[in-house]
């Protein structure tokens, strides 16, 4: 264990070092006298626990925490030692605020600080497992596997907050709702994979034709859509949609043959079409089938 021992009393944090005796828990001590001193070590070095005191003269203990915590690289548990007579409103701001156990400096003995190192660093590891596992979950809820863009879920979402944020900031935005043309062809003569790989090249083409910001989502099946963000004229959202139909039409080499696919493409904005995201998708949707039937490969509002 690494531990960065955070106390201007340099008598406090002697006792520390005298009542950490075992040598196979804690390697290394490194001191630090102030706040600014202990955020520079620990951003330039790499420790398993910081021992902090609750008061020091240069910066208030939950905004040392903030910034530790604000590492997301750095993977330190923090002990909070504190002088002050238990405090449960305190001890429960340092937990909220990301540390991990709390120590009274007059229960200072290496039993006490033993468990609670042990303690904070299990506390830790498991929090960090939490994180990571509430991460993954969260990039499994949000996204379409084969593809990599935002699902259907996530595009839902994002599109009610894109919403609610135009109506606040008074700008307009565009909804491109894009169905390949005759996709069902190529699963037939080509095959399942090769349609999985088509789905998955329209969708590189996709993200290379958006303006950053702009969220292109795989809706289901051969099904896409791009939310374009503060959009300037409804005309800026036609010239969009007419890129991306000259991308897809690009060539597409599947099975070693060139292949050449169209989509249609349906276009609604808000507000002037719709002002909440199910009317927002009904008419874009509306819109493409338009395409559809006057004989694909185009894009109407
Ligand atoms: P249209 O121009 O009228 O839309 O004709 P289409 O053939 O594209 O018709 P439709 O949109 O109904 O066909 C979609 C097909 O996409 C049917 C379905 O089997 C296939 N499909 C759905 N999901 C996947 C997938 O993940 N991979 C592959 N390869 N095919 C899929």
């Amino acid at each position: 264990m690494r531990l960065l021992l955070v106390d201007d009393d340099e008598l406090d944090r002697m006792a520390v070092v005298r009542v950490l005796k075992n040598p196979n828990l804690v390697k290394d001590i490194v001191h630090a006298s102030t706040a600014v001193k202990a955020l520079k070590l620990y951003e330039e070095s790499t420790f398993d626990i910081v021992l902090l005191d609750y008061r020091l003269p240069d910066m208030e203990c939950l905004d040392v925490l903030n910034q530790l915590t604000q590492h997301t690289e750095k993977h330190a548990a923090v002990v909070i030692l504190t002088g002050m007579e238990d405090n449960e409103a305190i001890e429960r701001n340092c937990i909220f605020a990301g540390a991990q156990d709390f120590l009274l400096k007059k229960e200072l003995s290496e039993r006490h600080l033993t468990k609670a190192l042990v303690h904070a660093q299990a506390r830790h590891a498991l929090n960090s497992k939490l994180i990571d596992t509430h991460k993954r979950l969260k990039y499994l809820a949000e996204n379409d596997p084969m593809t990599g863009l935002s699902n259907r879920y996530y595009f839902e979402e994002h599109l009610r907050g894109a919403i609610q944020r135009a109506h606040r900031l008074n700008f307009q935005l565009g909804l491109i709702y894009l169905d390949i043309d005759n996709f069902k062809m190529i699963n037939d003569s080509l095959g399942h994979d090769s349609g999985d790989q088509l789905l998955q090249q329209i969708a590189q083409r996709l993200l290379d034709v958006v303006r950053e910001g702009d969220v292109v989502c795989r809706l289901g099946g051969d099904e896409f859509a791009i939310i374009v963000h503060d959009l300037e004229t409804e005309t800026s959202v036609g010239a969009l949609s007419q890129r991306v139909i000259e991308s897809v039409r690009e060539p597409i080499v599947l099975n070693n043959t060139e292949q050449f696919v169209t989509c249609s493409i349906g276009i609604a904005t808000f507000p002037r079409c719709a002002t909440n995201a199910e009317d927002m998708l009904k008419r874009a949707d509306l819109a493409m089938y338009q395409v559809k039937r006057e004989g694909r490969n185009g894009f109407n509002f």
